[in-house]
C-alpha cells in the first residue's frame, strides 16, 4: 500500500500502477473474506456483481468463483471430489495450466497459467465446469433448472510478488477458511497431494 501512496502523491499515474492498486483493493477484499476464518462467515463477503473480464492477454491468472446466494451446494466429500476433478479436467481440456487451487463447498479459487494463444477461452472453460456441475447437483437434489452458480473474477498477476502471494494466498486457503490446521489436511486443493491427484485423473 506504501506503494499505491507514493504513486497518488507523486502524481504520476500509468496504467500498470492501476494494476498495482487494483490488486491491492482486492488483496484487501479478499483478506476480509478469508480473515474470519469460519466457512458460514464468508455469506458477508460482498463480491462484485458485474465483473469485467479483461481476458485478452497470456498471462498468469488469479480466478474466484462463487455459487449463487452463497449457497453451499457444495458441502459433501463426494460434491467437492466432483468439482475437484471437474476443475483439473476441464483446466487440462482448455489449455490451462493451474499452478495452485483451492475447491470449497461455495466458492473456488485458482491460480493459472493461460494457453499460449490467450486466456480468452477461461469464460468457456468455467462455463463448461459450472453447467456440469450444475446439472449434476441440481440431479442429486431434485432441483431440475436451479441456478448453482454465480459469476468469476479474475485478475492477471503481472507482478511476480502479487503472482507469489496469490499462490500462498491459494494454498493456505483451507486453512484461512478455518477448516484445518495445516493446508495439505484439506483434499480438495493442490497443497493435498498435488501429484497423486494428478494422476488420478488419468
Ligand atoms: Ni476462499
Amino acid at each position: 500500500m506504501k506503494h499505491t501512496k507514493h504513486f497518488w502523491r507523486s502524481g504520476k499515474r500509468s496504467s500498470s500502477d492501476y494494476g498495482v492498486r487494483w490488486q491491492a483493493q482486492r488483496d484487501t477484499a479478499l483478506d476480509k473474506t478469508h480473515s474470519v476464518g469460519a466457512m458460514k462467515n464468508t455469506d458477508k463477503i460482498s463480491w462484485p456483481h458485474a465483473p469485467l473480464h479483461e481476458l485478452s492477454a497470456r498471462g498468469t491468472y488469479f480466478v474466484t468463483a462463487g455459487t449463487y446466494l452463497k449457497e453451499h451446494y457444495l458441502s459433501s466429500a463426494e460434491r467437492l471430489k466432483v468439482l475437484h476433478r471437474g476443475l483439473l479436467a476441464v483446466a487440462e481440456d482448455f489449455g490451462w495450466h493451474l499452478e495452485a487451487w483451492a475447491v470449497f463447498s461455495n466458492h473456488y479459487h485458482f491460480v493459472g497459467h493461460s494457453p499460449d494463444e490467450g486466456a480468452q477461452n477461461l469464460g468457456d472453460m468455467l462455463s463448461v465446469l459450472h453447467e456440469k456441475t450444475s446439472k449434476w447437483i441440481n440431479r442429486l437434489d431434485d432441483s431440475a433448472g436451479r441456478k448453482v452458480w454465480h459469476n468469476f473474477w479474475e485478475t492477471r498477476l503481472t507482478y511476480e510478488k502479487s503472482y507469489l502471494a496469490r499462490l500462498n494466498y491459494v494454498h493456505q486457503n483451507p486453512v484461512r477458511h478455518g477448516l484445518v490446521p495445516v493446508a495439505n489436511q484439506y483434499p480438495w486443493c493442490s497443497a493435498g497431494g498435488l501429484s497423486e491427484q494428478r494422476d488420478q485423473l488419468k
